[in-house]
């Protein structure tokens, strides 16, 4: 008897042994409370005086390069804004991530990046997302999914590159063959105009051979240096298609070299700087296609908004023309950059 007693009294002391050792160690952490109303200052609308702004321009390859830069710098002395965080990658795209890392680090307020290549940019856009940093997309375009920046605002390029088409239609009716000397490889601006130019071209033109100049005069040069060993001007192509103006001004420098004269050939080029005006007066250039760097003001109108949460549009294009010779020494006087 006393036995069953003690037997039962250890069975009831084991399931309350395993009771008690199931039961939670801890209570169950409190459901997070809601955030408290946002503290006022939240809530201030931000001036141009509040705002730090990164711009990791790409490099100075150009005089377009140029006038952005001068842009982006004159508008923010002109707004005053509190800090321009400013660097130039020298067109590597790991400089520019490293440049984009470190205005994350000093937690800038807006990031607007021109991004050289369109490729590449995931981890860092997402880096920047995680911040609570919106990213302006600036002049070329990434392939990174729109959901990882907040707005892109530049040139439409493809339109650029269709428009370099139609003027080689229009002066080829008969067609022929353009040599063509493209932009940095992989590039938004590079891509967009390769891709427009095709989309128009009449397909009695052919492009008989395609080399990057990396939108510079230096490099330009070599290139058409070698077309011109390869290729013979007047017989085996009538044009070439030049995707900025500091790669037609090194193009010319070659032409020059090797006899060709102004008009000997139909060269369009992209841009519309005073070098290409001035090469349109000389008789180089048949058409520039407009490509606008004066970027600074819809940047920072843009950045302002984002700092405040207000919507923003997502794509914003720039408006643009063509030029041609016969305005162009009335017009040179008074072009920006
Ligand atoms: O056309 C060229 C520059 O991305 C639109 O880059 C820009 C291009 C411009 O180097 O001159």
């Amino acid at each position: 008897m006393k036995t069953s007693v003690m037997g039962v009294l250890v069975v009831v002391f084991v399931i309350l042994t395993l009771i008690a050792g199931c039961a939670p160690v801890a209570a169950p952490a409190p459901a997070q409370q809601p955030q408290a109303a946002a503290p006022a200052a939240a809530t201030t609308t931000k001036t141009y005086a509040d705002m730090t702004l990164c711009y990791p321009q790409l490099g100075a390859e150009s005089d377009w390069r140029t006038a952005n830069t001068a842009s982006i710098k004159e508008t923010a002395e002109k707004l005053g804004i509190k800090q321009l965080v400013f660097s130039d990658a020298q067109q590597k795209q790991e400089n520019q991530i490293a440049a984009v890392r470190a205005c994350i680090q000093q937690k800038v307020d807006v990031i607007a990046l021109p991004p050289v290549v369109e490729d590449g940019w995931d981890a860092v856009l997402n880096e920047a997302k995680m911040a609570g940093i919106p990213v302006i997309i600036v002049d070329r375009s990434v392939s990174a999914d729109p959901s990882m920046y907040a707005a892109h605002i530049g040139s439409d390029m493809v339109l650029e590159g269709e428009r370099a088409a139609e003027e080689f239609n229009k002066m080829l009716p008969d067609g022929g063959a353009v040599l063509e000397l493209s932009g940095t490889t992989g590039s938004g601006a590079a891509v967009g105009r390769a891709e427009g130019f095709r989309n128009k071209l009449n397909s009695n033109i052919t492009i008989l051979d395609s080399q990057t100049g990396n939108f510079t005069r230096a490099e330009a040069v070599p290139v058409m240096q070698a077309f011109l060993k390869k290729y013979k001007p007047g017989e085996d192509f009538q044009g070439i298609f030049i995707h900025n103006d500091d790669m037609g001004i090194g193009a010319i420098e070659a032409l020059k070299a090797a006899g060709v004269k102004p008009g000997d050939l139909k060269i369009v080029s992209v841009d519309g700087t005073r070098g290409g005006f001035q090469a349109m007066v000389d008789g180089w250039f048949q058409a520039d296609v407009e490509c606008n760097p004066l970027l600074g003001p819809q940047v920072y109108e843009m950045a302002l908004k984002l700092m405040n949460g207000e919507p923003v549009e997502r794509e914003t294009l720039t408006n643009e023309t063509v030029y041609y010779p016969d305005k162009a020494a009335e017009l040179l006087p008074s072009r920006q950059y």
